[in-house]
């Protein structure tokens, strides 16, 4: 293990788990007298990384090693295990503390009777999750005295997609380069590939997909003999984190890789071919998570070519992964991508709602629906996808994107847990109300088998991970929402900033502020509205307002010299606001009931519609833009005030990108009110600089 020898030390590398040495005093000497001996029990791989995370941490926050070994009588210890090795873990969790967890939860307890901190688990990953809780705690200067407490995980499946390519680019990565791959071959640095399991399982998460959903010649052949055992290494490493693989497939395989003439699901000789695949990747991988499948989505192949449906598609897939116990995870980003702008009935909203509803209860148990959380693709705003809600017989995962392809690419500051929050609090109404979109993903509502999120990385080889020393806290913020969808924004927020820069109190809430306000701010300089878009054309960064306007993408705004916005109504509309149940069908329906903020996605209204606020929408406009670009600036001030208050490249990292962002802001609000004030040919009440 790399430890406190990282090259990348100082710069960010380590991440939350770099725990900042703590100062002589009462606290320090508290965790010393706990934290001298690991002692653990049941033999176990992981129970092996759980130990030695234990062990770098607690030398880390003391400077002391701590020794790992039985314990002679009298010491003080910190005893983890699974139950049933008969140890210090099953002397201190009682009948009913162990009946509360369930197969991937712990309990943590402060045993002063037999001088020990349990921690106890069913299973290996348990204890290891046990384990970077505590670590938690220590790291935020938590007191250790009298702990209590048990937690399980309320989401089954917390995944994390990678998209990146065997050339070793990564599809709207932000951060350098792939970690996985180089010169198309598997990488030899799996030094760095560890290091990234031990930041995902520190966070709960318990999967992962290693290649890009848009699945390339050469990452077809990741199911041959060429890379498969290259792949076996990867599954290796995150195994021994708790994390199973899973695999990007191409819906093409029997023809690409496999001779056939044909990728038909209901082909018996494509079937055959499947099962044979699922045998082979079984005998290299035996605990393979399975299948992720981009399937007729932005030119990739699938059933449709066959006049085949989603569930013919995925069902194949399932069937070949059954025996094995793997699962397909098949996506909704189903949509006509050459649409042409001339035809205003076509919503590309509507997309996957219209595919997929139709097919509810006609999908194997062993495939999961991953739908992204809104209808559209990853805007800094947009309603929930009324999917959610719509298969009450169908296993659905959310996806999420950490990558912050449209939302500032890790070059503006934007901390989405606010963001992703919202969606999972949404109340679908799907069985009246309470429905949320968090109580649909983790299973709880349909009783569902398989469920959970997903989301793309925002990793690469940058030193510091993700580019944006802050847009850490975004993978943070991901993997602690998916094992706990109600903790607060702030809360993680607050966690991850005492984890990565320590306790000093002004520079917690300065940091927390940032981060809180930041997705708020990159919303108002921006797209308005939510009308999203509104970009330079491929790549997605910086300021483009007619971008998208007439191209086949399905993304207009429809702006003219009187108005603006997409009509999505059921009366006059696209009809896509019918797609969502009972009240929100009501309250998308009508401009009098429709969220400001999302008033442009659902309604096309003049400039000088006057939202709730009392604004026009216009003036909204100007208003937002002139405000956003001066806050972005803020952001920078703020963190100066933090100059000389941490290390002193991780300040430095952060102030360029921070003097970065304003400036691009005021390019954005300058290109966004100009193109207004032309279009419109109203005025700013205040009479601001507009071009
Ligand atoms: O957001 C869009 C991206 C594509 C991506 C696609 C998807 C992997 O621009 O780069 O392809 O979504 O989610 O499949």
């Amino acid at each position: 293990m790399s430890g406190s020898s990282s090259p990348y030390e100082g710069a960010g590398h380590s991440g939350w788990l770099g725990l900042n040495r703590l100062d002589p005093g009462e606290l320090y000497d508290q965790y010393a007298a706990w934290c001298g001996r690991i002692v653990a029990s049941g033999k176990h791989d992981i129970i092996d990384t759980a130990a030695a995370e234990l062990t770098r941490g607690v030398e880390y926050l003391l400077g002391k090693r701590p020794i790992v070994s039985a314990r002679p009588e009298s010491d003080y210890c910190i005893a983890l295990g699974t139950f049933g090795s008969g140890d210090l873990p099953d002397r201190t969790f009682g009948e009913d503390a162990r009946w509360a967890i369930g197969p991937e939860g712990y309990a943590i307890k402060t045993n002063t009777a037999d001088r020990c901190i349990a921690i106890g688990a069913w299973t290996p990953s348990g204890v290891l999750y046990g384990v970077f809780h505590l670590l938690r705690l220590l790291g935020t200067g938590s007191t250790v005295d009298g702990l209590e407490l048990s937690e399980n995980p309320a989401n089954k499946l917390r995944m994390i997609n990678q998209w990146d390519n065997i050339d070793g680019s990564i599809e709207r990565g932000y951060a350098g380069r792939s970690i996985f791959y180089e010169n198309n071959k598997i990488t030899a640095n799996l030094e760095r590939v560890r290091d990234y399991a031990r930041l995902l399982a520190s966070t709960g998460i318990n999967a992962i997909a290693i290649n890009n959903v848009n699945v390339h010649k050469y990452e077809t052949m990741f199911l041959t003999d060429h890379y498969l055992p290259d792949v076996a290494k990867l599954a290796d490493i995150f195994r021994a984190f708790g994390i199973k693989l899973f695999l990007s497939i191409n819906f093409a395989s029997p023809i690409e890789i496999g001779g056939l003439s044909t990728a038909d699901p209901l082909e018996p000789a494509v079937r055959q071919w499947w099962r044979g695949k699922a045998d082979e990747v079984y005998a290299a991988i035996p605990d393979f998570g399975g299948f992720l499948v981009k399937a007729d989505s932005e030119n990739r192949p699938g059933p449709f070519t066959y006049g085949r449906d989603h569930a013919d598609g995925s069902n194949m897939l399932a069937e070949a992964l059954q025996p094995h116990g793997g699962i397909v995870i098949w996506r909704c980003f189903v949509y006509n991508c050459k649409q042409d702008w001339r035809d205003r009935l076509t919503d590309r909203a509507r997309a996957a709602h219209d595919h997929f509803t139709p097919l509810d209860g006609r999908f194997m148990e062993n495939v999961v629906l991953q739908v992204k959380n809104g209808p559209m693709d990853f805007q800094v705003r947009e309603p929930v996808s009324p999917l959610f809600g719509a298969m009450e017989a169908t296993n659905q995962v959310i996806e999420f994107q950490i990558t912050q392809e449209y939302t500032g690419q890790q070059r503006h500051l934007c901390y989405l847990v606010p963001q992703w929050k919202e969606a999972l609090d949404f109340d679908t109404f799907a069985k009246g109300e309470g429905s949320s979109v968090k109580r649909i993903v983790d299973g709880s509502l349909y009783g569902s088998r398989r469920s959970g999120f997903a989301a793309v990385s925002n990793i690469g080889d940058d030193a510091n991970w993700t580019g944006h020393l802050l847009a850490q806290a975004n993978l943070y913020g991901y993997g602690r929402l998916a094992w706990n969808p109600d903790l607060s924004a702030e809360g993680i927020a607050e966690e991850w900033v005492r984890l990565t820069f320590g306790g000093d109190d002004r520079l917690i809430r300065t940091i927390c502020g940032m981060l809180m306000d930041s997705w708020s701010i990159y919303e108002s300089y921006t797209a308005p509205l939510g009308i999203g878009w509104m970009v330079n054309p491929d790549h997605h960064y910086g300021p483009n307002v007619d971008g998208y306007e007439y191209s086949k993408w399905g993304t207009y705004h429809f702006a003219d010299c009187k108005g603006i916005g997409v009509d999505r109504t059921v009366k006059t509309g696209t009809g896509y606001a019918g797609q969502y149940i009972g009240n929100n069908a009501d309250m998308y329906e009508s401009v009098d009931t429709c969220p400001d903020e999302l008033l442009l996605f659902f309604h096309h209204v003049p400039y000088t519609h006057v939202l709730h606020s009392g604004q026009t929408v216009i003036q909204h406009i100007y208003d937002t833009h002139f405000e956003g670009a001066e806050r972005a600036g803020r952001l920078k001030k703020a963190w100066s005030s933090l100059s000389g208050s941490m290390d002193e490249a991780m300040y430095r990292q952060v102030e360029e990108r921070l003097t970065e962002q304003a400036q691009h802001a005021r390019e954005w609000r300058d290109m966004i009110n100009t193109y207004f004030f032309r279009k419109s040919g109203i005025g700013d009440e205040l009479g601001r600089r507009i071009y």
